[in-house]
């Protein structure tokens, strides 16, 4: 029995057990293991629309969607047919095809900052390749990135804030060498004077910023509009490049992503997740000068055996093509405010500290009184309340992302009677979890 919930799974168990014998730690990405909230993960069976079904036969309204990409819901029959009928054609044949120039195109279409695209087959690639990209187009060396944030596991990524006194980075991770760490400043989120003082202290040697725009990684962050006139103003004055790490964030907060929704214009933008609906496709692009100078059209090397696969280009054509067509964002903002409006007055009668960050349809509910907007005032959450309210979810049936530090993902058919089935759930687990 899993000591921290009330509902037994005996399945999952036995399948997490079996899985532990073979791949480390039992899953094969760590934010799988239900490490920040104890107990173990579920093993799930299949998923349909906003629902997921573990072996053990227990259903789940399911609000992390793959963590991002699922915000048509599970099993769309539009993604379903494509992939299936260009399946029937093959599965890869390490030669372009029509649908890469096709889904690139619809990219292009609503990035209007990105003028050329390269595909890639995940998020880590196209972030790792745009920080290869930045340094190879100024000849510079250093990076910034912000303590919070996360942009796959690429070396000079997996870094956090060294001492506060330099930001130089330190490994944090064993197998991350002190000099790669080294060219890794790491500033904390939302704090344009810490990058304004980078700039003058490293400004020459500084070859890009690398940023979520709406920060999902540490929890649901929202960027200050003065923060982001510091991005961009500064990296613009001192010949660095603005990457915008939109791999959760695009097509989900608008079909041009966070850029579109603020109104921002960075040099090149990471994407994933939905960009494959939920098959493995992620790329990255910008300005045309810049792209140009990525293999074979210029010197920079970045290569890939299954980038621009026949399978998870139909997915993402037809995952794009559909959103075009419903156009979700404003429905998707409508429920993703009544959870919030919801959750908020539920933490309000119940007497618990609580701050509740939203943009569109990403949230993350910080069990703590403070605001949050940034990693040091994330941190400040009770994750132990977290945990038990994470279970108490579950064991109502409701799928929330297994870490304070993550956010939530509303799909397109989230609609108003299961929110309302949410805040139901939420009202009873919230009383469970304070409960001493
Ligand atoms: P992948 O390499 O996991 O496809 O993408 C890395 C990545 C890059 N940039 C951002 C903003 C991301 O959120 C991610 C991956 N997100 C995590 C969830 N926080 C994926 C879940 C996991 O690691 O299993």
């Amino acid at each position: 029995m899993n000591p921290v919930s009330k509902v037994d799974r005996p399945k999952s168990t036995e399948a997490f057990r079996r899985a532990k014998s073979l791949i480390p730690g039992g899953v094969n990405s760590p934010a799988r293991a239900f490490g920040a909230v104890g107990g173990e993960p579920l093993f799930i069976q299949r998923a349909e629309g906003p629902w997921l079904f573990d072996i053990d036969g227990q259903k789940y309204l399911d609000y992390i969607g793959s963590w991002g990409p699922m915000i048509l819901g599970h099993c769309h029959p539009l993604v379903q047919s494509a992939v299936v009928d260009a399946l029937s054609r093959g599965s890869s044949f390490g030669a372009p095809t029509e649908a890469e120039s096709h889904l690139a195109g619809l990219v292009i279409d609503a990035i209007p900052s990105m003028e050329r695209v390269r595909f890639v087959s995940s998020g880590t690639e196209a972030t790792m390749s745009a920080l290869r990209l930045a340094r190879g187009v100024t000849g510079r060396d250093k990076i910034i990135k912000f303590a919070g944030c996360y942009h796959g596991h690429a070396d000079s990524l997996l870094v956090a804030a060294g001492s506060a006194a330099t930001t130089l980075g330190v490994p944090n991770s064993p197998g991350v060498t002190k000099g790669c760490a080294q060219d890794t400043l790491v500033l904390p989120y939302n704090d344009s004077q810490a990058l304004e003082d980078a700039f003058k202290a490293e400004g020459s040697a500084i070859a890009a910023v690398i940023v979520e725009p709406v920060a999902g990684n540490m929890g649901l962050v929202p960027p200050s509009a003065d923060f982001r006139r510091a991005l961009r103003e500064l990296t613009r004055h001192h010949g660095a490049l603005l990457i915008y790490d939109e791999v959760m964030t695009g097509f989900r907060l608008a079909l041009g992503g966070a850029q579109e929704l603020l109104g921002d214009d960075p040099d090149i933008t990471a994407l994933g997740k939905i960009l494959g609906g939920g098959l493995p496709v992620a790329a990255y692009g910008g300005k045309r000068e810049f792209m140009e100078k990525v293999m074979p059209a210029g010197p920079v090397y970045q290569a890939g055996t299954l980038s621009g696969n026949p399978l998870a280009m139909a997915a993402g054509i037809a995952t794009l093509t559909e959103l075009r067509r419903l156009n979700p964002w404003p429905a998707l903002e409508e429920q993703g405010a009544r959870l919030e409006d919801g959750l908020r007055d539920l933490c309000v009668r119940l007497g618990i500290p609580a701050t509740i960050n939203r943009v569109g349809s990403m949230w993350t509910l910080f069990f703590t009184g403070q605001p949050v907007t940034d990693y040091a005032s994330a941190k400040s959450s009770d994750t132990a309340l977290f945990g038990r309210f994470f279970w108490a979810m579950m064991d109502r049936g409701i799928y929330l992302p297994c870490s304070q530090f993550e956010a939530a993902f509303n799909s397109a058919l989230h609609d108003a009677a299961l929110i309302d089935l949410t805040l139901k759930a939420a009202e009873g687990a919230l009383a469970e979890a304070t409960r001493g």
